[in-house]
């Protein structure tokens, strides 16, 4: 059986204090049996979130890592850095960072091993701009990303890594897809791990949907076989709403 994750993806928001303050809000409240609960927040912020995450079932993860250890590149958190701090999970590869800071899938792939090596989670991203789906490309789109992100990973690595199905044009728009038309293009993900892998691993592979998820659709998401969970902005930002979306991802 896997297990539900829901994942708070804070993006560009939020400071040291603001983000202390939630979490003092939702502590204990987005703390559910059968549900794992991630926040994904801002770097400056992760070190007091880690701290305050101790000694409850939240775990917190970045939005991103760089694929080498350290070295000349300014701006940048490897993950050497991020499991010094006690971040369990990351963000690769969403889409605003592969539209904005240009991350291509044979960026995402090296990102996944540095992941890896570091003993986090990834959280991988992937998912179809509007003019792919209105030309049908989604699943084409879908299997070139998702086969690039598990390239060279072990069976034992894929079957940990966490999928985000995010549709872009759902992103933030309020036009989600239909949980419908999520399983279809998740199962269709899954189908491709099982062709790189094999069935076990696919099926051990949780699967997110991202795109507009609010407390009012998260059950109608989880209520599709294929569904593990859901990769949130915008409704990850308040205590009550994100509280809602983890009861109900039960
Ligand atoms: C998609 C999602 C979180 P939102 O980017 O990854 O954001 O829920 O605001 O559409």
């Amino acid at each position: 059986m896997r297990k539900p994750i829901i994942a708070g993806n804070w993006k560009m928001f939020k400071t040291v204090s603001e983000a202390t303050a939630f979490f003092a809000d939702v502590k204990g409240k987005a703390e559910v049996d059968g549900v794992e609960t991630v926040i994904c927040a801002p770097f400056t912020t992760l070190p007091a979130l880690v701290e305050a995450a101790k000694g409850t079932t939240i775990s917190i993860g970045a939005q991103n890592v760089h694929f080498e250890d350290n070295g000349a590149y300014t701006g940048e958190i490897s993950g050497v850095m991020l499991k010094d701090l006690g971040v369990n999970y990351v963000i690769i590869g969403h889409s605003e960072r592969r539209a904005y800071f240009a991350e291509s899938d044979a960026i995402v792939n090296k990102k996944v091993h540095a992941a890896f090596k570091h003993g986090l989670t990834p959280i991988v991203c992937v998912g179809e701009k509007l003019e792919e789906r209105e030309a049908e490309q989604t699943k084409d789109v879908c299997k070139v990303q998702t086969e690039a992100a598990f390239q060279g990973l072990s069976a034992e690595q894929a079957a940990e890594v966490v999928v985000a199905y995010e549709p872009i044009w759902a992103i933030g728009t309020g036009k989600s897809s239909t949980s419908a038309d999520a399983e279809d293009v998740i199962a269709f993900i899954r189908d491709v791990i099982a062709g790189l892998y094999d069935a076990a691993t696919a099926n051990a592979v949780r699967i997110q949907y991202g795109g507009s998820v609010k407390p009012n659709n998260v059950s109608e998401y989880m209520g599709q076989s294929n569904i593990d969970g859901a990769l949130v902005g915008g409704a990850s930002l308040e205590p009550a709403s994100f509280i809602q979306l983890v009861e109900g991802a039960k």
